[in-house]
């Protein structure tokens, strides 16, 4: 039986190309136009098909992978050959998305308001990190699947469409939607009113402008966090002004050429406290049934670019000394801003730090990076009067807030680990040991 590669054909002019979706895995028996993938450029969202049917021995490509004109995507063992491979395996756009400058205000949506569609109804991973779903493989048009993916809807979870040879069309994923809602078991938001549409034109003038594909993963992956994790919140302060005193002598020290900010310090703390308390280096398994405990330290920073919030992930940081972490965060916080991080750079996370500090802020509730199960939030470290059981004594206090996912961490572990964290930063010979 003949062995047939289906490459990416040529795409037009376009380089490097995400794979959002891989759908078929090796033992799928696949046909002529059945779509293998699903690539997004910045512009639309456009379906691959097969040029040829048969069973998949290989797959080559994973979610987050680019592409491009020529890569190849899966090997089969092929029974029938499309008559026209270069016509049948040419790549089926999606509605492009309007550029901003072309979004003129006289096009802005003037319907009547009407209730918005349901939130997400299924859960999913973080988005460096997407699955490929193990359910049967749907058939859809690119348009109705960037519709299912807009909703948040696991298009594979719908049994079958009502279109020609079992196609889901958008009706089909309006009433798995309503279904969902209606029923109240789906988990992730279904049955929660939705917020109405609203045709804000009627108050002003309007510019309608399409978010970028690193917001609109953000707001699917905030929304998912945010309706499946029971999440709660802690707040404390951290004394850091011994830390400050070393970190200013060290930065003032001529030899010294890389400059020390206090989120090192914080990232080494919240290493050695992950270290103590193992469960804050764990994950819940996705079936909710098995707590996974990680023997690695990976830490996730959240870095503000111009594009929207990204999170690089500094890896083994138990195993590394504070200069040679200062030195990665800022090459990793640069390739960031110039929008230069690999999908990889985002990966194998176990916990993450967003901080303000270098704005501002006395407390806020950062929301966590699951399947992570706690997140570290920092604002601006202020001198403070601090009672010595004498005096009032000025000491430099770091305010941090501690997010975490209630169904791993009780509410007495977080605030014994915010402790660690406290005693780490407070006294930093401790890292040391
Ligand atoms: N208290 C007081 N000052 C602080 C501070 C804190 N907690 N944290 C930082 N600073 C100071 C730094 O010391 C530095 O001061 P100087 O310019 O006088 O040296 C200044 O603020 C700027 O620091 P920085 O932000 O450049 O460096 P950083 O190591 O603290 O942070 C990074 C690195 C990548 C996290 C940061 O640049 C960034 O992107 N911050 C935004 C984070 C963000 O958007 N989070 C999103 C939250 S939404 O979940």
């Amino acid at each position: 039986m003949a062995s047939i590669e289906i490459k990416v054909p040529d795409l037009g002019n376009v380089a490097d190309i995400d794979v959002i979706e891989v759908t078929i895995q090796p033992g799928d028996v696949i046909e002529v136009e059945q779509t293998v993938a699903v690539l997004e450029t910045d512009k639309a969202t456009m379906d691959l098909p097969s040029s040829a049917a048969g069973k998949v021995e290989e797959v080559h490509i994973k979610v987050g992978d680019k592409v491009n004109e020529g890569t190849l995507i899966a090997t089969l063992s092929a029974t029938e050959v499309a008559e026209e491979p270069k016509e049948e395996a040419k790549v089926e756009p999606a509605e492009a998305e309007v550029p901003a400058e072309k979004a003129a205000p006289e096009k802005v949506e003037t319907e009547p308001a009407k209730p918005a569609p349901a939130p997400a109804p299924a859960p999913a991973p973080a988005p460096a990190e997407e699955a490929v779903s193990a359910g049967p493989k749907a058939h859809a048009t690119p348009s109705v699947r960037l519709f299912a993916r807009e909703l948040g809807v696991d298009i594979n979870q719908i049994p079958s469409g009502s279109g020609r040879k079992g196609r889901i069309l958008k009706d089909d994923i309006k009433n798995f939607v309503k279904q969902a809602m209606s029923s109240g078991a789906a988990p992730g938001g279904a049955g929660i009113p939705a917020i109405p549409a609203v045709d804000f034109s009627q108050f002003g003038e309007v510019e309608e402008k399409p978010l970028n594909k690193i917001k609109r993963l953000t707001g699917q992956n905030m929304s998912r966090v945010w309706l499946n994790l029971p999440m709660v919140t802690y707040h404390d302060e951290a004394d850091i002004s011994e830390l400050e005193a070393f970190r200013k002598a060290t930065n003032a020290d001529k030899n010294s050429e890389i400059k020390l900010t206090g989120l090192v310090f914080i990232i080494k703390a919240l290493a050695s406290a992950m270290a103590q308390y193992p469960s804050f280096n764990s994950s819940l398994s996705a079936d909710g049934q098995k707590q996974i405990f990680k023997h690695y330290v990976n830490i996730g920073i959240a870095v503000d670019t111009p594009n929207g919030l990204v999170v690089p992930v500094l890896r083994d940081v138990d195993k590394k000394g504070i200069f040679q972490l200062s030195k990665e965060l800022s090459e990793k916080s640069e390739l960031a801003r110039q929008g230069k991080l690999m999908p990889a750079d985002m990966q194998g996370g176990c916990m993450t730090i967003s901080s303000l500090g270098g704005i501002g802020g006395t407390a806020f509730t950062p929301i966590v990076n699951a399947p992570e199960v706690a997140i570290l939030g920092v604002t601006r470290a202020k001198m403070q009067p601090v009672w010595n059981g004498e005096d009032f004594e000025p000491r430099l206090m770091l305010p941090l807030d501690l997010t975490y996912d209630h169904r791993i961490i009780d509410g007495a572990e977080g605030a014994r680990f915010m402790e660690a964290i406290k005693s780490y930063l407070g006294d930093i010979r401790r890292l040391l040991l």
